[in-house]
């Protein structure tokens, strides 16, 4: 099988410093946690920007930040966020692939978002689509519910994207699908041939569907904006504890866990 590509979620937009004391924040801290989480097997890490008192943004200033501090203190791919927090405009979330990472999230459609609307016109979905391939930015198609597995199928068929793809299932998101063992054998049953798929399971979900993709041969995002906690009542001591013990479960299924250049490869990217 291929080796497992896992994939930090460091930040997030939504979570606080009140729910997880150990959230990285500012540039400095995102790279301290990026360092750890490579050190533990993550080959990417997801990024999202906040100012230093924890507001989302956007602001390209504050991603040339974090992308030059992590590249400073380690080699992992650098994925940066466009969905940003619910309510920013499309041209503000799409401001950090203008500094050209080597790659960012494409969300497929609108979703509830707990009690948010995480809005996605289709207008600005080509436009960021268009943009990222124009700067040769790698995509990860962002799934929150059945409906976007079908908009990545249709795009494909239309020669609007090409392979080879990358998925990711957000499963668990209250308002969208649900995080349990039937949703992602659906989601997986939905995807195009050829792609590749990681499973990003929220709260509860992320050990067990992390465990089942190990198992299926996808791969796997952890990470504290997915989920805080190491098991129910115990908070996790850091992202690379999460990272770690996705690692230690694929390795003892005999699935060795892919380096930043062996995920660079598997993901069809420029090594
Ligand atoms: N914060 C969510 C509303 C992404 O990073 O691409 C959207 C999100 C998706 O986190
Ligand atoms: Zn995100």
């Amino acid at each position: 099988m291929e080796k497992l590509i896992i994939t930090a979620a460091l930040t997030g937009a939504e979570v606080t410093r009140e729910q997880q004391p150990n959230l990285p924040i500012t540039p400095d801290e995102i790279a301290d946690a990026a360092f750890e989480c490579a050190k533990a097997g993550a080959s990417i890490v997801h990024v999202h920007g906040r100012y230093d008192d924890g507001t989302p943004t956007q602001d390209k200033e504050v991603y040339r930040q974090i992308i030059s501090k992590v590249r400073e203190r380690c080699d992992v791919i650098v994925q940066v966020s466009t969905g940003g927090a619910v309510g920013m405009t499309a041209q503000e979330r799409l401001a950090p692939v203008t500094l050209k990472p080597e790659m960012a999230t494409l969300s497929m459609g609108s979703v509830n978002f707990g009690n948010d609307v995480f809005m996605n016109h289709p207008d600005d979905m080509d436009i960021f689509a268009a943009t990222m391939k124009d700067l040769g930015v790698k995509i990860e198609y962002e799934v929150f519910d059945t409906g976007m597995i079908t908009t990545v199928n249709r795009w494909l068929k239309k020669g609007l994207i090409t392979a080879p793809l990358h998925v990711d299932f957000v499963l668990g998101i209250p308002g969208a699908m649900a995080g349990t063992p039937e949703a992602l054998m659906y989601m997986r049953s939905q995807l195009p041939a050829e792609a590749s798929w990681t499973v990003a399971g929220i709260g509860a979900a992320q050990l067990p569907l992390a465990t089942m993709a190990i198992i299926l041969g996808g791969h796997v995002r952890v990470g504290f904006e997915d989920n805080v906690y190491y098991r129910k009542g115990e908070l996790a001591t850091s992202n690379a504890q999460l990272v770690e013990r996705v690692a230690r479960i694929s390795r003892e299924h005999d699935r060795a866990v892919a380096t930043p250049d062996e995920a660079r490869k598997i993901l069809g990217m420029p090594v």
